[in-house]
């Protein structure tokens, strides 16, 4: 590609980004930053080389079936490319990039902040002080329960799974996982953690279960009623990955009638709105999608946008292509 190419940008983004881009391309950018409607997705993807969008943007085969004939790549701002139809980009020949890697610590970060946090009722707390209600420290008030010497269970033994998993063993967290397939035995001993093939199994056995599978058609609520059933009342669930992986309604109901002790979610099935009934629940961490939200993160995020960008117009195949199941890698021309 001799021109500049035309890059659409689909929400603001940090401001050294947001530079770099415009420097380097024809770039569009916004000036408010709220998600596109599927009109303005459909009519922004019209007229461009590259669009960048992020996680709040639907990219279904009616939004991709609108895309410029010039359009030669998607780069997602976003480890997760669930909100985009890769398999129907692929088969239009259109490649799909994000942004792995550079959000694995902060993401896990969070997730260990929800587990210290959810367990020891910091948040309620906070909200019972400023309500008035802190009248004195008391013998029973406000009893949580010992992360030292629990069971973590971590659902999705990948990237930030295993960033958690080197956390919580130094709080004191004995570490199990379940995962599609066994991580390789070095692994498993540095992190000391602890396979089930069978996920019901281990709901059974933890303290604590960390939710870090993508959203696909087979972890669609992998987590439901039954499998809430199987939990132990003393334990707490944390959800930093995606919405969908919770049947978000049998969560509050289990939290509701005591079947675990609490949650702590930063993702939801209907983002941003959460299941109403959990904003009532007193037991519940209720974050704002924070998982990568650092400087850091999201400079570098953008890094691997531009990177991806330049790899692309340079004829070299984008490092963080993403494929649909079962397709191979194949070098642009
Ligand atoms: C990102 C995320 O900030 O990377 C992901 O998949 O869930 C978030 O942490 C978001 O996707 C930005 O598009």
């Amino acid at each position: 590609m001799k021109s500049k190419p035309k890059v659409v940008v689909t929400r603001r983004l940090p401001i050294e980004v947001e530079t770099r881009m415009a420097d380097l391309f024809d770039t569009i950018l916004r000036d408010d930053d709220t998600p596109m409607t599927q009109a303005e997705l459909a009519d922004a993807i019209s007229d461009c080389d590259v669009f960048v969008p992020t996680v709040t943007d639907e990219i279904d085969a009616a939004i991709l079936s609108s895309a410029s004939p010039r359009l030669r790549l998607i780069a997602n701002f976003g480890a997760g490319t669930d909100h985009i139809d890769v398999a129907t980009a692929h088969a239009k020949g259109i490649p799909v990039t994000n942004t792995p890697g550079v959000l694995t610590e902060d993401t896990a970060d969070l997730a260990m902040a929800l587990i210290l946090a959810v367990s020891r009722r910091l948040v309620e707390g906070d909200r019972r002080l400023r309500a008035g209600e802190f009248i004195g420290w008391g013998p029973t008030h406000m009893l949580g329960h010992r992360v030292r010497g629990g069971k973590l269970g971590i659902l999705g033994m990948g990237r930030i799974g295993q960033a958690l998993a080197r956390r919580a063993t130094a709080f004191g967290l004995d570490v199990h996982y379940h995962n599609r397939r066994r991580i390789p035995k070095g692994i498993e001993d540095t992190l000391s953690a602890t396979w089930h093939e069978d996920l019901d199994a281990m709901l059974g056995e933890v303290n604590f279960l960390s939710i870090h599978c993508p959203a696909t058609p087979s972890t669609y609520h992998l987590i439901n009623e039954a499998r809430l059933a199987k939990m132990r009342p003393d334990s707490y669930i944390v959800n930093t990955a995606r919405g969908e992986v919770i049947d978000e309604a049998a969560l509050a109901a289990a939290l509701k009638a005591g079947v675990i002790s609490g949650a702590g979610l930063d993702v939801y099935e209907g983002e941003p709105d959460p299941h109403p009934d959990l904003l009532d629940l007193p037991n519940v961490i209720l974050a704002p999608h924070i998982g990568s939200a650092t400087h850091e993160s999201r400079r570098e995020m953008g890094e691997l946008v531009l990177i991806n960008i330049r790899a692309m117009m340079d004829h070299h195949a984008a490092p963080n292509r993403v494929l649909p199941p079962g397709a191979t890698f194949q070098v642009a021309s």
